[in-house]
């Protein structure tokens, strides 16, 4: 399918008309001019300045809602990672141009004062990056849809190093405004918590809550790409109804006044800043509960409100759970059914069950969310009950179904052993649930719910992850968007699999010099960034070898130091080796209580410190750790780099969505088979990428036969030198001890994650990257390939296949 570029649309706003709206702007901050504005009050006087014309246009008609399905998605996640929004929105828009003229009429650069919008930083990782990749791509594929989520007040914190040690500091990213968030004013809800359960005369529970909490509605707007459409992401804000209690104000207990206040602030304050782990905190239960109360309130107002009837909700409603961490919705709808509307507890089983869409995310047992039934008991009285009935009428069928079984309890049932398990309420209840990643879906089948899967097989679909190519191609790589506009032709970014007839491109000389310039001035502003922010001179001509996402054991950022180690230790020993010269460059934040992982990120600056002051080595091997990852550095290492470290224990990553972004923009893949590294080997063909390592099943078959990292480090002279030159105090002199929690954990600590077992084809794949680099037409042709054959990773693709297999009206 190719889709021809569509006749230019009329700009949404004239030069003059954004030019009136910037003035108003300017007005508004109380200036006489737009000359007098700092860069930063400009960058809030655009973006303030296209939002009311999104305003406008949409009360205008000009832009509309999506229309393009039956039924409206309900997005929930407990995070939106939206990344910076003005520039994504002008390119959605078709306005970039118009705007970029106004503002060089008073001497100011576009580019310039876009730098000056800190990122909403509103998820962890890939979790909440994908929430936002899918709201672009459901607004760009016409798909009906609402995000609901947290209006956090801090994001997820910010990073620095102090002796190479990460420190965290609060992102109060919006400290007192964000131009794209609208309060909708009128629109706040009551949210109950804690109290006792009731019985009326008829014998019907009510809940009577202790505390009632008000959430307040914050709407920033989706834009889809060159398609007129708007939709909304909405974030619930908590407030107290009645912030100050006026009796005891004036009875002097001022304190006591602001305390309910308080407990309300606190709900939406800060992101729990985990990623694959569960917090199991009461506040972020509360959390949880506040999203699910709000967002359950909002739909049901909006079906109601159309004249529809309850029965009649599945047929234009669905709600998809962004893992479990929104699963204290079901109860909420079912409580809200019987309680508020009557309804017996059939047909509000009926809607639930045909509403409801669950997306696993994890299978890592950790990261599974059991919450204790007391905490729910005490905290969500009702919800308990409703969540209790659920379990008990599921599992007087699965009683049924295993008779003879009589461990079934512990397998299948919702409430075990104190506490309930979400993941487990969603499939009982959900009518589809879907894994990331080919390989993971296949997981959750086989492994994570094998009695479920036998239960209702037709339930268990696979989805594939993908990324919105607006951001990760377009927007963050200028220059090859458009080597591809005028190669292909088309609009490439509404239909990725146009990419496919990039191919015959990959052996044609001009294009192949200009791919290979794009890359190596996307090198050259990357080098210059880290010569400004880390003093550290970087050679464009390099490798540049990157590993950039959350900090976990099982990503296993340590393999890859490991060989960095073995890698500086051969080059002492053989001064004349010709490699090429590379360049390593981390960028990863650790979750501020996972001590091991905050162990890793010190190895690493601590070897990255010795090795880029050592002048022997030094035009062959650097190594950098970029502070501060988040979505905007992302866009700046993406694009530049050459090799894309996938190289997670196999099983344990889902999915992953920085390889997709890394391949399309031709970076060759170091990868274990895991998640949707086998897919992007399946698309690009195995001899464009380097693929190492055990697979899920000889991981099963080692752990099986009882592993013993210590049998690798005998077998492996390489390893055993760079493990222990690590632990001998080398690279931190001052306290030789520092790096103990780390080898501790890769050998008397069992090394759970196979780092070791991993080490030599590991260290095999890199020597092959190495060789192939030193064939320079080679290896561009791979990155040629990795571009044109990563289309089908748009989300765009992914949208389309939730709607084929799980969004199509309930029957
Ligand atoms: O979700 C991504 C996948 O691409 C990644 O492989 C997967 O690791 C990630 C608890 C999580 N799974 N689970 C989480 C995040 C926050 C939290 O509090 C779990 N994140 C993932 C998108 O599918």
């Amino acid at each position: 399918m190719t889709s021809k570029k569509p006749m230019k649309k009329p700009a949404l706003f004239s030069a003059a008309e954004f030019d009136a709206a910037l003035s108003r702007q300017w007005q508004r901050l109380g200036l006489q001019s737009a000359r007098e504005m700092t860069p930063y009050q400009w960058w809030l006087a655009v973006s303030a300045a296209v939002n009311e014309q999104v305003a406008a246009r949409r009360a205008e008609g000009q832009l509309r809602a999506a229309t393009g399905a039956e039924r409206h998605v309900n997005y929930l996640s407990l995070e939106f990672l939206v990344g910076r929004l003005t520039l994504n929105n002008l390119i959605s828009l078709d306005c970039a141009d118009v705007v970029r003229e106004v503002v060089s009429k008073y001497g100011r650069e576009l580019n310039d004062l876009l730098e000056q919008e800190v990122d909403p930083g509103l998820g962890n990782g890939g979790l909440g990056r994908l929430a936002a990749c899918f709201l672009d791509s459901m607004a760009a594929v016409d798909q009906p849809a609402t995000g609901y989520g947290l209006s956090y007040q801090y994001g997820l914190f910010r990073q620095s190093f102090r002796n190479g040690e990460q420190q965290e500091a609060p992102d109060d990213w919006h400290s007192e405004h964000y131009p794209w968030l609208t309060r909708h004013v009128g629109l706040t809800l009551p949210v109950g918590f804690g109290g006792e359960v009731c019985t009326d005369d008829q014998d019907r529970q009510y809940w009577v809550p202790a505390l009632t909490i008000q959430g307040e509605a914050h709407d920033l707007p989706i834009l889809g790409y060159h398609n007129q459409v708007v939709q909304t992401l909405r974030l619930w804000h908590a407030s107290h109804p009645t912030p100050l209690d006026l009796q005891q104000f004036n009875d002097g207990d001022y304190l006591q006044s602001v305390e309910a206040g308080v407990t309300a602030s606190k709900l939406s304050k800060v992101l729990y800043p985990s990623d694959n782990h569960q917090p199991g905190k009461e506040l972020r239960l509360m959390q949880q509960y506040f999203h699910c109360a709000c967002s359950i309130a909002d739909i049901l107002h909006r079906h109601l409100a159309a004249g529809r009837s309850l029965l009649s909700l599945p047929d234009y409603e669905v709600i998809q759970l962004n893992d479990t961490h929104p699963t204290i919705a079901i109860p909420e709808l079912m409580r809200v059914l019987l309680d508020d509307h009557q309804m017996c507890w059939e047909d509000a089983w009926s809607i639930c069950t045909r509403l409801f869409a669950y997306t696993n995310h994890t299978l890592l047992p950790e990261a599974l969310e059991c919450w204790p039934q007391d905490l729910v008991a005490t905290l969500l009285p009702r919800h308990y009950y409703i969540i209790d009935e659920i379990d008990r009428r599921f599992m007087a069928q699965a009683r049924q179904q295993w008779p003879d079984d009589d461990q079934i309890d512990e397998k299948v049932a919702v409430i075990y052993d104190g506490s309930i398990r979400m993941a487990n309420l969603c499939v009982v209840t959900c009518f589809a649930v879907n894994g990331v990643a080919q390989l993971h879906s296949d997981l959750v089948k086989s492994d994570l719910f094998p009695e479920y899967n036998e239960l209702w097989p037709q339930k268990f679909h696979n989805v594939t992850n993908g990324i919105t190519p607006r951001r990760w191609l377009k927007q963050c790589n200028p220059q090859l968007a458009e080597l591809l506009d005028e190669t292909l032709k088309v609009d490439w970014a509404r239909d990725l699999d146009t990419l496919r007839d990039l191919e015959p491109f990959a052996a044609k000389a001009d294009f192949r010099r200009r791919y290979r310039d794009i890359k190596l001035a996307n090198k050259q502003r990357l080098a210059d960034y880290v010569w400004q922010t880390q003093g550290i001179k970087l050679d464009p001509h390099a490798i540049f070898d990157v590993q950039i996402k959350r900090l976990h054991e099982y990503k296993r950022q340590h393999l890859n130091l490991l060989q960095i180690i073995a890698r500086y230790q051969q080059l002492r020993a053989q001064p004349n080796l010709a490699v090429p010269p590379r360049v390593f460059l981390f960028a990863a934040k650790a979750a501020p209580g996972y001590h091991l992982a905050k162990n890793i990120i010190l190895a690493i600056n601590k070897v990255a410190e010795c090795i880029n002051n050592d002048p022997f080595v030094n035009d062959k091997l650097k190594v950098v750790f970029l502070p501060d990852y988040r979505v905007t550095l992302a866009e700046l290492l993406i694009p530049a780099a050459d090799v894309s470290e996938q190289i997670s224990t196999a099983g344990k990553e889902a999915s992953g969505t920085g390889n997709m972004k890394l391949a399309m923009n031709g970076a060759l893949t170091v990868g274990t088979l895991d998640g949707a590294n086998v897919e992007i080997s399946e698309q690009v063909s195995r001899d464009n990428l380097f693929i190492f390592g055990h697979t899920v099943d000889q991981v099963k078959t080692l752990l099986a036969a009882g592993y013993n990292p210590y049998d690798y480090v005998l077998q492996s002279p390489r390893l055993k030198a760079a493990l222990d030159e690590l632990m001998s105090g080398y690279y931190t002199p001052d306290n030789p001890q520092a790096l103990q929690p780390l080898w501790h954990s890769l050998l008397e600590g069992g090394d759970p994650y196979l780092v070791l077992a991993d080490f030599d084809a590991y260290w095999e794949a890199q020597q092959q990257v190495d060789a192939l680099y030193q064939q320079p037409e080679a290896w561009l042709r791979r990155c040629i390939l990795n571009t044109a054959r990563t289309g089908m990773f748009s989300s765009d693709r992914s949208i389309r296949d939730y709607q084929r297999q799980i969004w199509q009206p309930a029957v």
